[in-house]
């Protein structure tokens, strides 16, 4: 997700985690490559001068120095400083009032429209009987429409455009007039999008604002931006007053410094983040969560939240039984596969996993599980719980049972080996993480 600045605290924390003791000097180093580190990832300077000068006060504490692991202590206090620079607490949306309306804004291309749909579907999964409409008031590009049609259709929610219109106000009060008239609860209102600030877009915006009286305007960031949408944020802040931030695209080359940056120039909460092109690609920013990833630390918080949107409790439960004991067999690794693909978007779950980089090559497709279930079920039973061992003569035995090629029961068996080996390492990553865990909300590992 944030690469570079990622693997530049990786680095640093490796090395400071082997030292026995840390002094003054050393201390000294590491911030200064922390400082550089989030200057690289494009992070607003005043934010890491302060940032820095907190990790300072904090670091070269004396508990700190004489404490028995310095290193460690280190990576916490840049942890929980990053996470205070990111708000510490979830910021809910506030639309307890019904009916309520929420409008989007943002540059071009940020996701506005589509962030439309992802709200609806996710406040949809919150209350199924919500009835939500979408309004069409980008009526500048004129594909935006259509665009926000299919997307409300795809998620069953009405959307409201009046063809042939060219004015947001009068599409703004049309759909004002229906929610009132049809008791939806909610309004989501898109709005259009400009290359760069300009002032016709402020005027519609401060227009659309006073017309609909939103209880939230949620300004729309890619994080592929890094520092610009920062200065963005603060000018729509400065214009309309944002109620917050939905930051978009983390699953592509994000720049850490929206990410980091934005909270702490507008004042307002990042609420949101967009994590992929697909509808239900969309979950709460969590600061805690956003440090970890930031620092490498894998997502725990999410991939639970994830997993329990897919799996039954029972079907979990199991699986995190078998996988901590690590009699984890080939028929295991297959229902673990099956469970994966479930889940959907494979590739943005592995980020969020600790340690799990190793295993990224691993896509799963329909196409890839037909395939390594055709070689799981042409092993013997022996076989499967590895009873016995797979000597070449075996493999390409498996290989023509199924179809495939030896290169491909080879891949199959390592990455079997390697997830195998990923589980047995979970005890400790447990104890890890549950310690983290504490300070956040009471939330069970793994698939509980
Ligand atoms: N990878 C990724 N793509 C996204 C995400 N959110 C939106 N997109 C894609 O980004 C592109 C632009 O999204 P839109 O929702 O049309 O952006 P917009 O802000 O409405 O754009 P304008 O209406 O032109 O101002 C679309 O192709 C979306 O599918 C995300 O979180 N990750
Ligand atoms: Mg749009």
């Amino acid at each position: 997700m944030f690469g570079a600045l990622t693997e530049k605290f990786q680095q640093l924390f490796g090395s400071l985690t082997g030292k026995k003791t840390l002094t003054e000097d050393n201390i000294a180093d590491a911030i200064r490559e922390v400082r550089l580190a989030l200057l690289d990832a494009d992070v607003n300077y005043t934010v890491v001068s302060q940032f820095i000068k907190r990790v300072k006060e904090k670091a070269l504490g004396d508990k700190v120095l004489k404490s028995v692991s310095p290193g460690q202590q280190f990576i916490e206090v840049v942890h929980s400083q990053l996470i205070e620079l990111m708000g510490t607490e979830e910021v809910l949306l506030d639309l307890k009032k019904s009916p309520s309306v929420l409008m989007l804004c943002g540059l071009q291309g940020s996701g506005k429209t589509t962030h439309a749909a992802k709200l609806a579907r996710y406040m949809l999964k919150q209350d199924p009987k919500k009835k939500i409409l979408l309004a069409a008031c980008d009526l500048q590009r004129p594909a935006a429409v259509e665009q926000l049609k299919r997307l409300g259709s795809q998620v069953g929610v009405d959307v409201l455009s009046i063809e042939g219109e060219s004015s947001p106000r009068k599409v703004a009060l049309a759909a004002l007039d229906k929610v009132k008239k049809e008791g939806y609860d909610l309004l989501i209102v898109d709005t259009a999008g400009r290359l760069h600030l300009d002032e016709e877009l402020m005027l519609q915006l401060e227009d659309l604002k006073k017309l609909l009286d939103p209880q939230e305007i949620l300004f729309v960031a890619s994080a592929s931006t890094g520092q610009d949408a920062v200065k963005t944020a603060h000018e729509f802040d400065r214009r309309i007053s944002i109620t917050g931030t939905i930051l978009t695209m983390l699953d592509g080359n994000s720049r850490a410094g929206a990410a980091i940056s934005i909270r702490e120039v507008t004042g307002k909460p990042l609420k949101f983040e967009g994590i992929g092109e697909k509808i239900d690609d969309l979950q709460l920013f969590t600061p805690k969560s956003m440090a970890d990833r930031i620092l490498g630390m894998g997502d725990v918080v999410n991939l639970v939240r994830k997993a329990q949107e897919h799996f039954t409790e029972e079907e979990g439960k199991e699986l995190e039984k078998k996988l901590l004991k690590a009699s984890f067999t080939y028929n295991d690794y297959l229902k673990q596969m099956n469970m994966m693909k479930k889940m959907g978007s494979f590739k943005s779950l592995l980020k969020m996993l600790p340690g799990m980089p190793a295993l990224d090559e691993m896509n799963i497709d329909e196409k890839e599980f037909r395939k390594t279930e055709s070689m799981i079920l042409s092993m013997t039973l022996a076989e499967r719980d590895e009873k016995v061992e797979l000597v070449p003569s075996r493999r390409r035995r498996i290989a023509k049972g199924s179809g495939v090629d030896t290169d491909d029961v080879n891949r199959m068996i390592k990455s079997f080996k390697r997830m195998k080996q990923f589980f047995k390492d979970m005890p400790s990553l447990k104890k890890q993480f549950s310690k983290q865990q504490e300070t956040g909300k009471k939330e069970n590992f793994l698939w509980r």
